[in-house]
């Protein structure tokens, strides 16, 4: 059984004792995986998912150690199949395998001390606009990911997913209004109380309200299907030049808003654009596959994934970046290994992972050195 969590009171907050979220750049000890299962997200009873999902675990434990974590006999089995010796399999049960968003947050404090956030998670929005129910499962998997990883936990008094922020590690979160000001999140708080909130939480100092995420992202728009923190001072920013294509407004508002804002050190960011694969469509083919389920989530032939080169993981020596389409792949790893001087780029099949409604970063939780 997960310990209780720390007490927080606004004079005890992560921020008040002296922790901060450290940039995905900075130094791992590993990182968090969950398994794919539900038969009603997954096509084909997650097959070719987990195939995926194996290929990104591997590209990852080549540069630090994978945990992932399986919710039934049957998927231990698939799980053990299918990743390499090395990765660590734990049995704990999820909802789903979206670890950036089940997954605690882990900050860093005096003395390199690591600690987790444990947000409240309620499938993307609850009974207002949520992807399915329950999600309790999920909303366990913080607190059981802190105690393998022996370190202390608060729980967060607010809805927010790891998909629905990124930070600098210098004092800067990265969000969208889309999802932060959501109906089904936090309807009880203003935006200056959510913005509070993520520095408390999150020890920052300032937050960059992007207006909206990637078109017809399941998430309300969560920021990391949008860009991506590369370092300080520097983001990856989704981008078409289709003015005729929905995304075009959404990517035009965040570029106008991050070519003047400043962030927490008082810095005009560098925009990097990468570009965005597609449009990329579900097939029928790929449709048909997805079990029907009566719990909420509702796929079919022909409609728009919210697919995004900017969802990416950084590993300690390399990045994992999803090839979504032969003609952009390249152009993304050029642009990435202009990015990342220091890692190697590996392009990871992501269509599949992008049929669930997200992609590598959102399956991935990096634990701080
Ligand atoms: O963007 C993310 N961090 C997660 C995507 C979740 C999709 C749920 N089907």
């Amino acid at each position: 059984m997960p310990q209780a969590p720390l007490a927080t009171t606004p004079a005890a907050t992560p921020s008040a004792e002296g922790f901060r979220m450290p940039g995905e750049f900075a130094p791992h000890s590993g990182c968090w995986m969950a398994w794919p299962e539900r038969p009603d997200n997954w096509r084909e009873g997650a097959a070719p998912a987990r195939r995926a999902f194996a290929a990104v675990a591997a590209a990852i434990h080549a540069s630090e150690p994978v945990t992932v974590t399986v919710s039934s006999a049957e998927g231990r089995a698939s799980a053990q199949a299918l990743l390499p010796a090395g990765i660590r399999i734990l049995d704990i049960p999820s909802d789903d395998c979206w670890m950036r968003d089940i997954g605690p947050t882990f900050l860093t404090g005096p003395g390199g001390e690591v600690r987790a956030v444990d947000w409240r998670f309620n499938a993307w929005g609850g009974a207002a606009n949520g992807l399915y129910a329950p999600w309790d499962r999920d909303d366990a998997m913080a607190a059981h990911v802190a105690e393998v990883e022996g370190v202390q936990r608060y729980r967060a008094p607010f809805v927010l997913e790891g998909g629905a922020i990124h930070v600098d590690g210098e004092g800067t979160v990265f969000t969208t209004a889309e999802c932060l000001l959501s109906a089904g999140r936090n309807p009880q708080m203003t935006k200056a109380e959510i913005e509070q909130g993520l520095k408390d939480w999150l020890g920052a100092t300032a937050v960059v309200w992007l207006p909206r995420g990637v078109h017809l992202d399941e998430t309300d728009g969560h920021v990391d299907n949008l860009l991506h923190v590369c370092a300080p001072g520097t983001v990856a920013l989704t981008w078409t030049d289709d003015r005729g294509d929905p995304q075009y407004q959404r990517s035009a508002e965040a570029l106008d808003l991050l070519s003047t804002c400043v962030d927490a050190r008082g810095r005009r960011l560098r925009v990097i654009r990468l570009p965005m694969p597609g449009p990329l469509n579900m097939s029928a083919q790929e449709a048909a596959g997805i079990a029907a389920g009566d719990t909420g989530m509702v796929r079919s032939a022909g409609e728009r994934l919210a697919g995004s080169y900017a969802n990416f993981y950084i590993a300690n020596t390399r990045v994992v970046f999803p090839l979504l389409d032969e003609r952009h792949d390249g152009e993304a790893a050029a642009l990435l290994a202009e990015l990342f001087p220091g890692r190697e780029i590996v392009g990871v099949p992501g269509r599949e992972i992008l049929l669930g409604g997200g992609n590598i970063h959102c399956i991935t939780q990096q634990v701080p050195a």
